[in-house]
């Protein structure tokens, strides 16, 4: 084969190839082949030595039209693939701004905080202030200062978790009570709610983590007559105008005189129904006059002084609040239930 047969076999060959590249690398390729500095018509130009005098220019300049043959070629081909490529790109993230966009689902608070909310509400309302206190605390804290000394039978029945000999998971928010009584003059009006601990196992009506709010008022006079009406208010606040509440002797060991309170059935008013077990009454609250050892404990003269205190589950209200029988649904987080509220 003679160089210009060569020359016309190349430019042949590389606008076949140009022609089905299929990509702007298949193309790329293609001129690498062909023009690059180790491709075909380089190495055919490095032969022109061999030739005539009267053959090279005329060989030479064959070879530059194919040069440029294929190099136009070459645009040509680049311009549609990336026009192509373009195309399909711009298909790819086609946005439909008429579809309906993805909802964000916005929460709400939990049947246990809107409870709590409330009756923190009612008792800022009534001049009480909202104190907190560690959850893990100390057996002083937990039970030595409210009268219970360590061989007290209601040890057994708030037995809990403990981290040392003398530290302990809170089985109530009293400790709270017992650090403002040391750092606060009376008057005192306080609630504490927070998170409690018991070593009890899970049932519908029983969780080793649950919570408690504990309230107090310290002040010069004070009465049961106080609690009393306090608690009634708070009653009628919680579950409506129409509530009633009664008081009945319990033992407290922090408490003398103790009671427990029992309000009225809110879904049949008294007349007895399923979910007061035919009673018309509902245990929700035990309270009493702070025992005089607990304020003296705390710092404050039992002489001059005298205050009441209560207690309160919270979960206990809310399973009365929204009629729930199980306990359980408050710590399961399952959203077919919390969307309910
Ligand atoms: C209940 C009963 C109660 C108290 C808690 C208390 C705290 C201090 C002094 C005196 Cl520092 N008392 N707290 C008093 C009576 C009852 O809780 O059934 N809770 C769920």
């Amino acid at each position: 084969m003679d160089t210009r047969e060569q020359l016309e076999q190349i430019r042949a060959e590389a606008t076949a190839s140009i022609e089905s590249a299929a990509s702007l690398q298949e193309l790329d390729a293609v001129r690498v082949k062909y023009l690059g500095k180790k491709g075909e018509l380089t190495a055919v130009l490095k032969t022109m030595g061999k030739l005539s005098p009267e053959e090279r220019p005329k060989v030479g300049q064959m070879a530059n039209e194919v040069r440029e043959l294929i190099t136009a070629d070459l645009e040509k081909r680049n311009e549609l693939l990336k026009a192509a490529q373009q195309e399909m790109k711009l298909k790819a993230e086609t946005i439909d701004v008429t579809l309906p966009g993805t909802k964000v689902e916005i929460g709400h608070k939990h049947p246990l905080s809107i409870v709590l909310d409330e009756v923190k509400e009612i008792f800022l309302g009534m001049g009480f202030e909202v104190v907190g206190g560690p959850e893990v605390e100390w057996d002083y804290y937990n039970f030595e200062a409210l009268n219970i000394p360590k061989d007290h039978p209601a040890r057994d029945t708030q037995d809990t978790f403990y981290i040392t000999e003398n530290m302990l998971l809170r089985t109530q928010t009293s400790g709270v009570q017992i650090r403002t009584m040391e750092n606060k003059k009376p008057p005192i009006r306080m609630i504490a709610p927070g998170r409690v601990f018991r070593s009890d196992a899970v049932d519908a009506t029983h969780s080793p983590l649950f919570h408690q709010i504990e309230g107090m008022a310290i002040d010069e006079g004070i009465t049961m007559g106080d609690l009393k009406g306090t608690l009634e208010t708070f009653a009628k606040k919680l579950y409506g105008e129409q509530t009633k509440i009664r008081l009945r002797p319990h033992h407290f060991p922090f408490t003398e005189p103790s009671c427990e309170i029992d309000v009225s059935c809110f879904k049949c008013g008294g007349c007895g129904c399923s979910m007061c077990k035919g009673e018309g009454w509902i245990e929700i609250l035990g309270g009493g006059m702070v025992h005089p050892k607990v304020l003296r404990t705390g710092g404050i003269d039992p002489e001059k002084y005298s205050g009441f205190a209560f207690g309160v589950g919270l979960e206990r209200i809310a399973m009365f609040r929204f009629g729930l029988d199980d306990m359980r649904l408050l710590y399961e987080n399952d959203v077919r239930f919390l969307d309910q509220f």
